[in-house]
């Protein structure tokens, strides 16, 4: 009986920890899922904006592209901790959750990536940032694949 109460009040309390760890990040899954949307979202714009620089559609800025890739590179360590357990819905495939291990690694390669196109952009070679863009979007699009939702 006793061996039983202790058993029962561990799982409570274990129960209780996961619950409040969980809270500390996010309200409920819904704030998770905008915050990961959102944090992807603002990486986009700015990683857009230096795509359009590369593509020849807006004139080479120095400090513009510096600005911008310096943004995407902060944005890039955010959406991860919007993807936690029972947060699954939004734009994620279920292949987030049950091949975790891949989607982290696609995370971190995606940040290696944009570490190496800020390091580009603040050294003002536009040649360098060219090849970095396009190693960063190949990170982009290989998570996606594998991880979201086509529309
Ligand atoms: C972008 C953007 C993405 C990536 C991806 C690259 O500009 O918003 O999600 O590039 O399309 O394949």
């Amino acid at each position: 009986m006793k061996r039983k109460l202790i058993a029962i009040s561990t799982v409570v309390a274990l129960t209780a920890i996961t619950a409040t760890v969980v809270q500390a990040q996010f309200a409920k899954p819904d704030a998770a899922i905008k915050y990961r949307k959102s944090a992807l979202t603002v990486m986009g714009t700015h990683f857009a904006r230096i795509g359009a620089v590369v593509k020849g559609e807006v004139p080479f800025n120095k400090e513009e592209v510096a600005k911008n890739a310096a943004i995407v590179n902060t944005m890039a360590s955010l959406p991860w901790q919007g993807f936690g357990p029972g947060t699954e819905g939004g734009d994620a495939l279920p292949s987030v959750w049950s091949e975790s291990a891949k989607f982290h690694s696609n995370s971190e390669k995606l940040q290696a990536a944009t570490a190496a196109l800020n390091t580009a952009a603040q050294s003002g070679d536009l040649e360098a940032v060219k090849k970095a863009f396009g190693a960063t979007g190949q990170a982009c699009k290989a998570c996606h694949d594998d991880f979201r939702k086509k529309s």
